[in-house]
């Protein structure tokens, strides 16, 4: 069950934040999509699932990575986006450090031209530095970059915190960025 659980996660991971048209399912410009409907095209690409799955996968999730809206007909992805959508974050003032969990082999790179959003839509940062390990990890040998978020944001740099507690922001430059 768990397995299955997080195997329906992954797919509503692709689905909502990179890939909709791989499944059929279409989001509108805020990243929602039509639950019902998300149902039917996982359904007809061959994953069983059904709403109470769903409710169980986005209220168990590990990192809240799903909002439902208030009737439960609609649901997003909270953070993570690659495809252009509008989540409507408003700029929020950020904790004087934040963590961004990297790999060792992308350091010579982000120390050269700082850290870049790459695929989505922000660089992504964590107010917990266990959080960015975990993030790091996954993409090698992990390394911890502290992130002067007080003086970004004292020189006008905007910062947005998605509804599961993940901090956004545009670029890094190296001059606020230490090992
Ligand atoms: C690196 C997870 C070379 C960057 C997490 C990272 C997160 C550079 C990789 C979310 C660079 C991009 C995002 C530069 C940045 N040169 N490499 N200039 N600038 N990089 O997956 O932050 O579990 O797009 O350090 O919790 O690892 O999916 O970003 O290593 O919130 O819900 O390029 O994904 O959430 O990798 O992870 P990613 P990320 P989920």
């Amino acid at each position: 069950m768990e397995k299955q659980l997080q195997h329906i996660s992954k797919l509503m991971s692709l689905v909502l934040r990179h890939q909709p048209e791989a499944i059929g399912l279409q989001l509108d410009e805020n990243g929602w999509a039509n639950v019902e409907q998300l149902i039917e095209k996982i359904n007809a690409n061959g994953t069983k699932v059904d709403i109470a799955t769903i409710l169980t996968v986005v209220e168990t999730n590990d990192k809240q990575r799903f909002s439902l809206n208030e009737n439960k007909t609609m649901i997003r992805a909270n953070q993570g986006h690659s495809i252009g959508v509008d989540l409507n974050l408003k700029p929020s003032i950020p904790p004087d450090i934040l963590y961004h969990g990297t790999a060792e082999r992308f350091l010579d790179a982000i120390l050269k031209e700082g850290l870049t959003k790459q695929k989505r839509q922000h660089v992504h940062l964590s107010w917990q530095i266990e959080t960015a390990k975990a993030v790091g990890i996954r993409h090698g040998k992990p390394v911890i970059l502290h992130i002067n978020a007080k003086a970004m944001h004292d020189d006008g740099y905007l910062f947005y915190v998605s509804e599961n507690n993940v901090w956004l922001v545009d670029a890094v430059p190296t001059q606020y960025i230490t090992i």
